[in-house]
């Protein structure tokens, strides 16, 4: 477990965020991913890309392609390895935009909030996490161990460490290019939104958030294995804690 201070010290540059990828990450999600790229194409208001990083084994590539051939800023990427953290660092590797938005592909994320997260980055943030926990935000439905356990560890983190986000682990997230060139993302199943999310903290970027309601998926099934993925976030959980007490809190982060 890396403790070391890191370079805490060093603020990115705020330029303004001109194109926005918005990546959709989908696993077996034929059900729901051509609702999911219609209401993006009728939502969200500043110029995007979308970037589907996709690895199933059902119908969700020929439907992004369809969407594809018509729609000239939509791509497909098929994933590079295995798992939700890979997902992630495909996407990473391949947007093209000053800033990537994080959406899940079954539809559980408001896609209405994108543009309220890029206008609270613009106001010079470098992380805008979309919270389910704060005032105006809600987890409706889904598994509510996973709830509890989710809510606890994002409440307690905050507390913890003074991190300006009551959502950590929420993956619905607004990440500028510069941030993400930043941050080594180690594999960590579905906790790598927090991983990064707690790098940032301690590099000393600036975190703002906005509240959103996440919805349970309609069709499809989860792809959460408890007990496989609270190993990872427990894992993230502790370093944090000791992490924070390594370096002594507050940061800089926390006063914003
Ligand atoms: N590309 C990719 N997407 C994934 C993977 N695992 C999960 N996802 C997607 O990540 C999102 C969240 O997963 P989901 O199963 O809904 O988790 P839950 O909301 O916690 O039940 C969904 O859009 C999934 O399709 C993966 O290994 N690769
Ligand atoms: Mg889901």
């Amino acid at each position: 477990m890396d403790l070391s201070p890191g370079s805490e010290e060093e603020v990115l540059k705020t330029e303004p965020v001109r194109k926005l990828s918005i990546v959709v990450l989908t696993r077996n999600e034929g059900n729901s991913i051509g609702a999911v790229l219609r209401e993006i194409l009728a939502k969200v208001k500043n110029p995007f890309e979308i970037l589907v990083v996709d690895d199933s084994t059902d119908d969700t590539a020929r439907i992004v392609q369809a969407f594809s051939s018509v729609h000239s800023n939509i791509r497909l990427r098929p994933q590079e390895g295995r798992g939700y953290t890979r997902a992630l660092t495909t996407a990473v590797k391949y947007f093209e935009g000053d800033a990537m938005v994080v959406l899940v592909g079954d539809g559980s994320d408001e896609i209405a909030d994108i543009d309220r997260m890029s206008e609270k980055m613009q106001e010079g943030y470098d992380l805008v996490c979309a919270s389910r926990y704060m005032r105006g935000g809600a987890r409706a439905g889904g598994a509510s161990v996973q709830g509890f356990f989710s809510s606890l560890v994002c409440k307690s983190l905050k507390m913890a460490l003074g991190i300006n986000t009551c959502d950590v682990s929420n993956s619905f997230k607004l990440y500028r290019r510069e941030l993400l060139s930043r941050i080594e993302i180690k594999d960590s199943g579905f906790a790598a939104s927090m991983q990064i999310t707690l790098k940032s903290f301690f590099q000393g970027c600036r975190i703002a958030e906005i509240p959103t309601i996440w919805r349970n998926r309609g069709a499809g099934s989860s792809k959460f294995r408890f007990r496989r993925h609270a190993t990872h976030y427990l894992y993230w959980y502790v370093w944090a804690v000791l992490k924070g007490i390594a370096v002594r809190i507050p940061f800089k982060g926390a006063s914003r």
